[in-house]
């Protein structure tokens, strides 16, 4: 297939003017009609074979003081995760390592804080650089942040910060209390003032009406800028949390969930984030033909699993799918996750 710097340069404008009328609309069509828009799109600006491939580690992990009904780490909920204080530059660059052996080209820190403390900065900001010596380009998710340490995590060479939107502004105050939408976009403001790259979702299946999952990613599509990465997470169940025992999504939905976040923001990466452990390969393969390009890989997401690294591997072979390279790693190929399809065939 041709490579995009190939391909017509006659393509509509990014948009930030969505209405929800508009992104109803493309929910509601013939499921084959959403896929094959959506798939148009993913092609007018990536190659479709490439998947990129990030790694997540819980630095400090529980005893989050927040309230998010969906999260396992908050310490008011009884969910059986201990609290771990923040760990070590050279234990966290020791899994950096691990990450990067396994084929991984983005590594995510994230910790279980409302906000950083102001004298967490410089901790965090070692095991940024040490990561980022490796060759890894680097993702912190630490809760809100104030412009100046937005800057600080900049300068430390922190490529991508991931702060979620979570859900549509009107079901927002059903999730979360102890925080405002408001404060998610100026934190996001913050991080993109400081000029880093944004990484910004959201979560399906926490009951939410297809109405509002159309809100989030109107809110999402309509931002300043389009986040660079989108990850689009299906709620992973814990007992203990609010939303255990929530209807599950129907699955489809799910991948008109993918289809639409692609047609609407089509430059950005759309991540296939939480609850792909309990999907089948084949709704996962349906994820990807929506335009879906990226996924954490690694067995953990931060507390809960994640598919094993063998079972990606054998995956992408099955389906002819390629992890995409770093920016600054292009021409380095990972022999180890870069294996023939015949090496996995059944
Ligand atoms: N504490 C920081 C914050 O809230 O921004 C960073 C970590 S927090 C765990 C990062 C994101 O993980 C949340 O915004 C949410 O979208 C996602 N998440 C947390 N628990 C989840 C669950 N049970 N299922 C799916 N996604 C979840
Ligand atoms: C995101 O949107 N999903 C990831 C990442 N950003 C930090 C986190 C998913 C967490 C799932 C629940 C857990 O493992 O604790
Ligand atoms: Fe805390 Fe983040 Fe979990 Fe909310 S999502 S409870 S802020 S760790």
């Amino acid at each position: 297939m041709p490579a995009v710097s190939e391909r017509p340069s006659t393509l509509p404008a990014t948009r930030h003017d969505w209405s929800r009328r508009e992104l109803e609309t493309l929910f509601a069509l013939p499921f084959t009609e959403l896929l094959h828009r959506a798939g148009t799109v993913h092609r007018q600006h990536f190659d479709p074979a490439e998947v990129q491939v990030s790694t997540l580690l819980s630095v400090k992990t529980g005893g989050c003081p927040e309230d998010c009904a969906y999260c396992p780490q908050a310490q008011r909920y009884h969910t059986g995760v201990d609290a771990t204080k923040l760990m070590s530059t050279e234990a966290v660059l020791e899994k950096a390592k691990q990450a990067k052996a396994a084929g991984a080209s983005r590594f995510c820190m994230g910790a279980a804080w409302r906000s950083p403390k102001d004298r967490d900065i410089p901790k965090v900001a070692a095991m940024i650089r040490e990561v980022k010596a490796l060759g890894l380009e680097t993702c912190a998710t630490l809760g809100m942040l104030s412009g100046s340490q937005a800057q600080a995590l900049k300068s430390a060479g922190l490529d991508y910060y991931n702060h979620n939107l979570d859900t549509a502004p009107e079901f927002y105050g059903e999730i979360i209390h102890t925080r405002e939408f408001q404060d998610r976009l100026d934190t996001l403001a913050h991080v993109r003032d400081a000029g880093m790259k944004t990484c910004c979702g959201g979560i399906v299946g926490m009951g939410e009406s297809r109405a509002q999952r159309a809100g989030l990613l109107q809110a999402l599509a309509n931002l300043p800028a389009h986040p660079d990465s989108v990850p689009i997470n299906r709620l992973v169940q814990v007992e203990g949390t609010p939303l255990a025992g929530t209807a599950e999504l129907d699955p489809f939905e799910f991948v008109r969930t993918i289809a639409v976040a692609r047609i609407v923001m089509p430059r950005s990466m759309v991540r296939l984030s939480a609850g792909r452990e309990s999907m089948s390969d084949e709704l996962q393969a349906l994820c990807f033909t929506a335009g879906a390009n990226s996924i954490f890989y690694g067995e953990k997401l931060l507390t809960t699993g994640n598919p094993d690294t063998e079972r990606d591997m054998a995956l992408f072979a099955r389906l002819g799918l390629r992890p995409m390279q770093a920016i600054e790693e292009a021409g380095t190929v990972h022999a180890d996750i870069v294996q023939s399809p015949q090496t996995y065939a059944a």
